[in-house]
């Protein structure tokens, strides 16, 4: 048996399973990536508020805890691929961005998470901005959502898949890292269409629209828990982009219904 490259995530805990750090370990298994977590924080949805969010950080001191154990236990030639989910505070931001300019990973997947499904925009500005001067500038992959994309590139509205391309440029102009920006079911056409930049290429990456109006929940923390372990198997990064968008629509046709009223991916499809 040959030995699996390991992946870190420093993500939260979404309890029921559907987004967060249990996504990205399902997604590493499926993958033959041996995963390992620092968790950022708890969320739990209230089922008698609308499914709301009820977010409990962990102290910054477990965090670090957490990291320097991890980068103890696997050093750089074994441990090269970082992805990174939701943090949640400005003080988790400054440990984690701390962490990782301490110990260079060779890949640094952010999945820019500003404001989850059901949040209002701008609830979180000093967040938003913290993770734009912190830990943007260490990506060298991210992969912003349609709302994030706007945010990231500082655009007001994103309508069509030339504004998409256009918000993909900015954010590598900004970040130097390559950029899958997702337009999911925001722009119109029978296709989720997907922009990929890095600084030798553009494409579009496009896959039917499936969930039949449906909100499939986790699909973010899928592609990019993915685009992490395919990086970790040795793929070049838009080899990774496509293979983790073809993940993510088999885990979306295959997806769970449960009684919240989203359904999620399911990985093991
Ligand atoms: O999908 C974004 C996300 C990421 N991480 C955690 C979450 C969510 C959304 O609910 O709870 C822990």
């Amino acid at each position: 048996m040959q030995t699996p490259p390991v992946a870190l995530t420093i993500a939260g805990s979404e309890a029921t399973g559907g987004a967060g750090a249990q996504v990205d370990l399902k997604t590493f298994q499926e993958h033959g990536v041996f995963g390992c977590v620092a968790l950022t924080c708890i969320v739990s949805f209230d089922p008698q508020a609308d499914w709301g969010h009820r977010f409990v950080p962990v102290d910054a001191g477990v965090i670090a805890d957490q990291l320097e154990v991890i980068t103890t236990a696997y050093g750089p030639e074994q441990l090269e691929v970082v992805k990174i989910g939701m943090l949640g505070t400005p003080v988790t931001i400054e440990t984690v961005a701390g962490a990782l300019r301490e110990r260079a990973f060779g890949q640094v997947v952010l999945d820019p998470v500003l404001i989850c499904k059901g949040q209002e925009p701008g609830a979180a500005l000093d967040t938003d901005n913290a993770l734009k001067e912190h830990v943007l500038p260490l990506a060298t992959f991210v992969t912003p959502n349609h709302f994030e994309s706007m945010s990231l590139a500082g655009m007001e509205s994103i309508e069509t898949v030339e504004d998409l391309t256009e918000a993909a440029r900015r954010i590598h102009e900004r970040s130097g890292a390559a950029v899958l920006a997702k337009g999911g079911v925001h722009l119109p056409g029978d296709d989720a269409v997907d922009v990929y930049v890095d600084a030798y290429r553009t494409e579009i990456l496009s896959s039917p629209k499936l969930g039949g109006g449906v909100q499939v929940a986790g699909a973010g923390c899928t592609l990019a828990a993915a685009v992490a372990a395919r990086l970790a198997l040795g793929d070049e990064p838009f080899e990774a982009a496509r293979a983790a968008k073809e993940f993510v629509t088999r885990g979306i046709e295959a997806r769970l219904s449960s009684a919240a009223p989203f359904d999620v991916v399911w990985q093991g499809a």
